[in-house]
């Protein structure tokens, strides 16, 4: 018998039905539901390294938590997650607030189970081997054997509520010589950067012990990423109160590896805290409550979302009912098991950001460093969301949206501007644009009421004509340290002097004209709900200025600079090149067609863009591309690469996602997509049809009595459309009106095997009264 299969044996005897790789559970399967099981968090972890991974991690969690708890394999900061697929060792279940892998954690409280003679703190002396062969991860339960020496183990189970990480130890221990223990980590030394791993820094933190109360407390100040930032946040710090539910042996607190025997309380860098069990001691159950306001509230939290006596089964069974209310309002028909991995774990991804920032109806804002009554919301990357992902939001959380936009016209108020990557407590200034401005278009534009309609106008009003300071001089550079809210940096160039961004004097200048300039369209959007009708009329002039970086020498967009002069094919682009950008122009695509030279050369230089590779659905600025054939009578080519992209950028393993999920914008685009529809200009009501994946969807969305119901009979071998009717009337339109479905109904599609004409005489017919001009500004 090999080492292995001793530990495997030992772990069967004491856990049996769990040495079954990746069964879940029975007592953690309820409620019973089929979407909820087809979540595989481990989707996205994967990839040779951040560029190309989801960087997503196996996070449990109920939709929007402010924490994620997950095994933390490594230690993350920025372009770092904290699980790693190929890791082996777990250093503990760190309670993390690092919303996607490019930002900075911040706050966060690691807890660490150890079986021994001695207790280990360090992280590097923590680590306990486990086997991802018998590792079960879901939405609302994770479980891992941890090995501790031959014969000895402890199996560490996890699930969470927004607030609260429960865990649940089960310690085997060979003899009595090794004592059960738990470490409680409030700050460590972490990475400034990827570039430099000696370049650390680490806070002073704060542990306090109280074994009458069976507590550990204790403050965090870490916060990654405020560099970048305008917002010093000072008095930034997580909070948390550990309780568990046996009393301790002994405690300590602890300095990296030296101990504190019998240490109550401590103010360190790299501190921890450790509570020891009698001997023979076999289950421990820990809450671990979290806050950003004080100890005192992450213990209301804690007595709030998991009072004492509540089992981990109670637990993970309210966090698996939300994902279950969420996901089951989708039922496929015509789809794999692998479809439905990849189709529910994105759904699931969908609703994980931004995360809740308040508590108790309280939040602590970094923008003023002061807490504020209201409800609040954080990390969100705009800049990837605004396009799809708020739109999948405002069909399946239509609850959470005006809260959503309160919460960012909050931001406003405290820190002066809309948020662009609001990364936990404050602005991180990362990617270019006020695409803020096109959430609140939207909502406004599909119905959503509840928030301060003139505060909104104020603060998109002010996004589209107040330029950043030292706007004539600081170039705005991406994650450029020091400077103030980047906002549209390079507005003043654009319409008082040139009509575009200098590429002399700011960087992304040809991304950035594109970018305000959809911006622009997004205000005349919100202006036009607001019945402004004057100022509608400026900002929809100000939204054709795409037409400024146009090089008709070129046949491309490039940027400019102030004089004039074109600054080069490969200048003035972020995340992306002048192919991708030539096509970033969603607000006003029969006028890009125009441009560009009309219908047959605008699909020549489509079907390039894809023959020639330039297609990089990997990042966002690809992601509406296909979908610009249906605007120049070629739907059918819309749908063969629409289908090849879901195909070759999205399977079910850890390296399923070809790019970063960035927020949910990366499965947002695959489930519009697998509907048969995807909003091009998120500040319209407008979808555009590609191809449905299934033979047929049933969707109740929530707050609409009547399914929708998607049917596309033989759909996954049929990739055309032949023809499509809503609610029984024949659409010829490959466009569809949100009003159209928004309140149930039957869409249907008639599926061919191949190219049809159907979808080429398009821009008549989404204009049925055939009168307002502003339906063609698809
Ligand atoms: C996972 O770890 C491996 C080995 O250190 C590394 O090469 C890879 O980039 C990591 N993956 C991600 C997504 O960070
Ligand atoms: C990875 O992405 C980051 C952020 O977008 C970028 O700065 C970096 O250059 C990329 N690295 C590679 C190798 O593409
Ligand atoms: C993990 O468990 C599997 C299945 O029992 C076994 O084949 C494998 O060798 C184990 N891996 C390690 C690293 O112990
Ligand atoms: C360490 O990182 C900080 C923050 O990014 C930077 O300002 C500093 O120059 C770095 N120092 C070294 C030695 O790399
Ligand atoms: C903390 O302790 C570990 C284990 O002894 C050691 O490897 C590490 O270098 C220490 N870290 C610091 C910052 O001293
Ligand atoms: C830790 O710091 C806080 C705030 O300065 C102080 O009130 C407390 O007494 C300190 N605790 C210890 C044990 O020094
Ligand atoms: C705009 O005008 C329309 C038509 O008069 C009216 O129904 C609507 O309530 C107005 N909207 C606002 C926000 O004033
Ligand atoms: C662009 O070039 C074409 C031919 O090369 C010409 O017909 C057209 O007028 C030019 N358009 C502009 C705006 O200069
Ligand atoms: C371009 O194609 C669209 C979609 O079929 C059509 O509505 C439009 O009239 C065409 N434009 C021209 C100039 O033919
Ligand atoms: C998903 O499958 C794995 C294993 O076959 C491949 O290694 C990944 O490249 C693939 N990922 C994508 C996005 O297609």
């Amino acid at each position: 018998m090999s080492w292995t299969k001793l530990w495997i044996a030992t772990a069967c005897l004491c856990f049996c039905g769990l040495c079954v790789a990746n069964e879940v559970p029975d007592a953690f399967r309820v409620p019973l539901s089929e979407n909820v099981d087809h979540v595989n968090p481990m989707i996205g972890n994967g990839g040779w390294d951040p560029n190309n991974s989801g960087g997503m991690i196996p996070s449990t969690a109920p939709p929007f938590a402010m924490t994620r708890w997950v095994a933390q394999t490594r230690q993350n900061y920025v372009s770092m997650t904290p699980y790693n697929q190929t890791d082996t060792k777990i250093h503990g279940f760190q309670g993390t607030h690092q919303p996607a892998i490019w930002m900075g954690e911040s706050g966060q409280v690691v807890v660490c189970p150890g079986l021994g003679t001695k207790v280990n703190a360090a992280f590097e002396e923590r680590g306990l081997r486990f086997n991802r062969s018998n590792e079960v991860s879901t939405a609302s339960y994770y479980s891992a054997l941890l090995e501790v020496d031959v014969g000895s183990n402890i199996f560490a189970e996890q699930s969470a509520t927004s607030r609260v990480g429960h865990l649940r130890f089960t310690f085997d221990a060979k003899d009595s010589s090794l004592i059960p223990y738990v470490v409680v980590q409030a700050t460590r030394a972490f990475r400034l950067g990827s570039s430099n791993p000696e370049n650390t820094t680490s806070p002073i933190g704060t542990i306090t012990i109280n074994p009458a109360s069976r507590e550990i407390a204790g403050r965090n100040p870490e916060r990654q990423d405020f560099i970048i930032g305008p917002s010093p946040a000072h008095s930034f710090a997580g909070y948390f109160v550990a309780r568990f539910d046996t009393p301790f042996e002994s405690f300590g607190t602890a300095t990296n590896a030296t101990l504190h025997e019998g240490e109550s309380a401590r103010n360190d860098t790299i501190l921890s805290g450790y509570v020891r069990f009698p001997v023979g001691t076999t289950v421990v159950n820990v809450r671990i409550g979290v806050s950003y306001i004080s100890v005192e509230q992450a213990r209301r939290n804690l007595d709030n979302e998991i009072p004492d006596g509540r089992s981990l089964e109670s637990t993970a069974e309210q966090t698996r009912t939300a994902w279950a209310e969420k996901l089951d309002r989708i039922q496929l028909e015509g789809a794999t098991d692998f479809d439905k991995r990849i189709f529910y774990t994105g759904f699931f991804h969908t609703l994980q950001y931004p995360n809740e920032q308040s508590e108790d109806g309280r939040y602590y804002s970094g923008y003023d460093d002061s807490i504020h009554q209201g409800e609040s919301y954080t990390g969100y990357s705009i800049w990837d969301t605004y396009r799809a992902e708020w739109a999948w939001q405002i069909l399946f959380a239509p609850e959470r949206i005006a809260p959503m936009i309160t919460s960012m016209l909050q931001d406003f108020q405290e820190g002066g501007w809309l948020p662009m990557w609001k990364n936990i407590v404050a602005e991180t200034n990362i990617m270019i644009g006020t695409d803020a401005d096109s959430m609140i278009a939207e909502a406004l534009i599909k119905g959503v009421t509840g928030f301060d309609l003139d505060l909104a106008w104020t603060a998109v009003h002010k996004d589209a004509t107040v330029p950043p300071e030292g706007d004539a001089t600081i170039e705005y550079d991406d994650r450029q340290e020091n400077v103030g809210y980047e906002v549209r940096a390079g507005l003043s160039s654009v319409y008082s002097q040139y009509g575009w961004v200098a590429d002399d004097i700011h960087s992304e200048s040809a991304s950035r004209t594109l970018r305000y300039a959809f911006d622009d369209y997004a205000v005349y959007a919100v202006a036009e709900a607001l019945n402004r009708t004057e100022d509608a009329q400026y900002f929809l002039e100000r939204s054709k200025s795409y037409r400024t970086i146009y090089n008709n020498a070129t046949g491309f967009m490039e940027a400019r600079n102030a004089d004039g002069s074109w600054a080069g094919p490969d200048r003035g682009w972020t995340e992306g090149d002048k192919w991708a950008y030539t096509f970033d122009v969603v607000q006003d695509v029969p006028g890009l067609i125009d441009l560009l030279g009309g219908n047959e050369t605008f699909v020549k230089f489509l079907d390039r863009h894809f023959l020639e590779g330039h297609n990089d659905h990997t990042n966002e600025p690809s992601h509406h591309i296909p979908y610009l054939y249906s605007f120049a009578g070629a739907a059918f080519k819309a749908q063969e690469r629409i289908r090849q992209i879901a195909r070759t950028d999205y399977n079910d393993t850890a390296s399923g996602l070809a790019g970063n999920e960035d927020c949910g914008q990366m499965s947002a685009w695959y489930l519009f997509s697998a509907l048969g529809f995807y909003p091009v200009n998120p500040s319209s009501d407008i979808y555009v049809v590609g191809s449905p994946f299934f033979d047929k969807v049933t969707i109740n969305l929530p707050g609409v009595t009547k399914p929708l119901i998607i049917q596309a009979p033989g759909a996954p071998g049929n990739i055309y459309i032949d023809s499509l009717t809503i609610d029984g009337i024949v659409s010829d339109s490959p466009f569809i009106r949100h009003e159209q479905f928004a309140k149930g109904g039957v869409v249907e599609f008639k599926m061919s095997p191949e190219p049809t004409a159907w979808g080429s005489d398009a821009v008549d017919s989404v204009n049925p009264e055939g009168t307002s001009q502003k339906h063609l500004e698809l």
